[in-house]
């Protein structure tokens, strides 16, 4: 941020008191105060991303996937759902920082991961945040890989053949890419002509196999074109892109049917938590891609611009690491599900 010094004495220091705000227009849609929002969100998801890690190694947290690198695509592409207001998500377990912003408290997401009484996705019994959380219109009942295409699609075809608005938005991975099932659900939504966007969170890893050594091709997207619909390769690390390509293919999905929007992202931790990247993952790259962390570099752009303010980002650390506490202290303290419940829900 350059500021500008004014000619006139008495002004100056009015004027180098002031941020000097970016003159460049909001993303459409936008307000100002929605990307202040978007900084709260992001500082709070991955402060809760840490300590789940650092729960897991105290042996509190069986296991965990984070969205660390993840968490512009996740946010970005939420924000666009939410302005639209008529989206149903399939996230997967990376998605974290989706769950959390599209409203997922603190507490919840810690009862979840420590699998405590109240996990409001599968009442404990499932990986963490894996089943369906109805209020917020987001189903995510499966970790097999690429398993949410299928299901996401059919969910689509179902909103079709009801008439209504809704677009679906399906998350995956790199290496869900290469599943058969993939194939069948991009096949099958583009010949009805489904209202489903595919987003592929692109980390350049199945696990510890590099995308290099799952597919022969350098982007996902460009497998759009052989179903028949189009597809877009977004850097996934820029909240901001992948917001306006959401919103794009959300606006495509609903006239037209699939596209699918491919975000390139890093993944800064291992695979989950019981997995040791040391062992595949090149340390100088890793750190490399780190200055473009989504966490520090989305707040640090909106306080260049003027639409944050160091108090508020101050106040937004602070904030974090209180609710972080909380959900702490609150899951830890809180009751495993009762015994008697285990056949609860289940068909037998
Ligand atoms: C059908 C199936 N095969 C294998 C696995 C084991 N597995 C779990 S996650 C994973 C890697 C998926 O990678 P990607 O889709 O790129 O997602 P990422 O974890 O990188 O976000 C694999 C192979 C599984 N859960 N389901
Ligand atoms: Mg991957």
């Amino acid at each position: 941020m350059t500021q500008q010094a004014n000619a006139t004495g008495a002004d100056s220091a009015i004027a180098i008191a002031q941020p000097n705000p970016d003159p460049s227009p909001l993303p459409d849609g936008l307000t100002a105060a929605d990307l202040v929002e978007v900084c709260r969100q992001i500082i709070l998801v991955r402060a809760m991303d840490e300590r789940i890690w650092m729960m897991n190694r105290q042996g509190k947290v069986p296991i965990a996937a984070s969205s660390q690198g993840h968490e512009a695509a996740e946010l970005g592409s939420l924000l666009a759902a939410q302005k639209d207001g008529d989206c149903f998500l399939f996230p997967y377990y990376r998605d974290l920082a989706l769950k959390m912003a599209a409203g997922l408290t603190p507490r919840q997401v810690m009862l979840s991961f420590m699998g405590k009484e109240g996990d409001p996705y599968s009442g404990a019994r499932q990986f963490p945040l894996q089943g369906a959380d109805l209020p917020r219109r987001i189903i995510q009942i499966s970790n097999v890989v690429a398993a949410g295409l299928t299901q996401s699609v059919g969910y689509a075809l179902g909103c079709k053949m009801l008439g209504d608005d809704t677009v679906t938005i399906c998350y995956f991975g790199d290496g869900a890419a290469s599943q058969g099932e993939t194939h069948e659900a991009m096949n099958f939504a583009a010949i009805h002509r489904l209202p489903v966007l595919f987003i592929c969170e692109n980390n350049k890893y199945a696990i510890s196999t590099p995308q290099e050594a799952q597919m022969a091709v350098s982007d996902v997207a460009a497998r759009a074109e052989g179903y028949g619909f189009p597809g877009f390769v977004i850097d996934g690390l820029d909240l901001i892109a992948c917001y306006e390509a959401t919103r794009r293919g959300i606006d495509h999905a609903r006239r037209t049917g699939p596209a699918l929007v491919e975000m390139k992202v890093e993944r800064f931790m291992p695979h989950t938590t019981d997995d040791d990247d040391r062992r595949y993952r090149d340390r100088e790259a890793l750190d490399a891609a780190r200055q473009y962390d989504p966490a520090a570099v989305f707040p640090a752009q909106m306080l260049e611009r003027g639409i944050l303010t160091p108090p508020q980002l101050d106040e937004f650390r602070a904030d974090a690491q209180r609710q972080v506490n909380d959900a702490t202290d609150f899951a830890d303290a809180a009751a495993p599900p009762d015994a008697a419940t285990i056949y609860d829900h289940l068909y037998i």
